[in-house]
């Protein structure tokens, strides 16, 4: 059966939010997000326009927060599917979910390292939030930012070498960068409001962000997403609307950018251009859609994700009605 066999079929039933059909997502432009449209948070993956969405956690427990391996067979989560946040990897299918860590306080964010043998993430089991590194197994638990402050949502330099997080520090939020074993670190912004959500581009040479902007005349104070050099210079704004932009994340070519966009009290998932050109809608379900990541170029030539009997979402193409 041909896939636009599916997709009438589907269509058939377009009452029904989704369709359980044995359709397949192609190899190319993946990104994977979390959504509570079922009614209860999951990640999906997705193709580059949207149109098919497929569930991969199917827990009745909350997930969210997806990061590939880099070689795109896995991909890290958090999930209160055990009571509390803890961190979770499971294959790019959604079969074998592993639980990584096990302690009663939050555990969230994860961010695979570009080498694949480690995964930051963010707990508060020391009292204040901290970015900790493990083994993808759980193991050698190391807390790289012991301090007083609330120090979370890490991400990677694409060398492996450094690691670039949000800080609340003087009562705002401010982009640092350290080294990965938790030396050298550096804040990178320096504005009195809101900054957050920093990604790294895969040249390295970038780091986009979210920003709340106090230039509107009427003090909207919304997110703009803004690129910066990694050593904080050169800051450019990218968007520039009264609604949020924020968790942005880079494609694998560095040409696009994903992110979350506020309509109507609700995040949806945007792309535009990386220099902010070409802004169009990703998904807008009948939900939220937040925390988009793109699927990892490298190696991803020989990984065949294919979610077979998992129940495929028709947003796209009943949007397009
Ligand atoms: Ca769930
Ligand atoms: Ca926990
Ligand atoms: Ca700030
Ligand atoms: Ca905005």
């Amino acid at each position: 059966m041909k896939k636009i066999d599916l997709y009438s079929l589907c269509l058939g039933l377009i009452l029904i939010p989704f369709c359980d059909a044995f359709g397949q997502l192609t190899n190319a432009a993946q990104i994977a997000f979390a959504s509570d449209v079922s009614g209860n948070w999951e990640i999906y993956l997705t193709d580059n326009d949207g149109a098919t969405t497929v569930n991969l956690t199917n827990s009745p427990a909350a997930d969210y927060f997806p990061s590939w391996s880099p070689d795109g067979r896995q991909i890290a989560f958090f999930s209160m599917r055990d009571g509390n946040h803890e961190i979770y990897i499971m294959e790019a299918s959604g079969d074998n979910p592993k639980r990584l860590t096990n302690h009663p306080k939050t555990d969230k964010a994860p961010a695979w390292s570009p080498d694949g043998k480690r995964i930051a993430f963010t707990s508060d089991r020391d009292g204040d939030f901290d970015v900790y590194l493990m083994n993808p197994d759980g193991s050698h638990l190391v807390n790289l930012t012991d301090d007083d402050f609330e120090n979370e949502v890490p991400a990677w330099s694409p060398d492996g070498k450094q690691i670039v997080f949000h800080s609340k520090r003087e009562l705002n939020w401010d982009i640092y960068v350290m080294d990965a074993d938790g030396g050298n670190e550096k804040r990178l912004t320096h504005h009195r409001l809101m900054d957050i959500y920093p990604a790294w581009s895969p040249d390295g040479k970038r780091i986009v962000y979210a920003s709340m902007n106090d230039a509107d005349s009427n003090a909207n104070f919304d997110l703009e997403l803004h690129v910066m050099n990694p050593d904080g210079a050169n800051k450019i704004r990218l968007t520039d609307n009264e609604l949020d932009e924020a968790v942005p994340a880079w494609s694998p070519d560095g040409s696009q950018i994903a992110f979350q966009f506020e309509q109507n009290g609700r995040w949806t998932i945007y792309l535009m251009n990386a220099d902010g050109s070409n802004r169009r809608e990703l998904i807008n379900n009948a939900g939220w859609a937040a925390q988009p990541k793109w699927m990892p170029l490298a190696k991803s030539s020989n990984v065949s994700v294919k979610p077979l009997r998992r129940k495929v979402h028709l947003w796209g193409r009943i949007k397009q009605q």
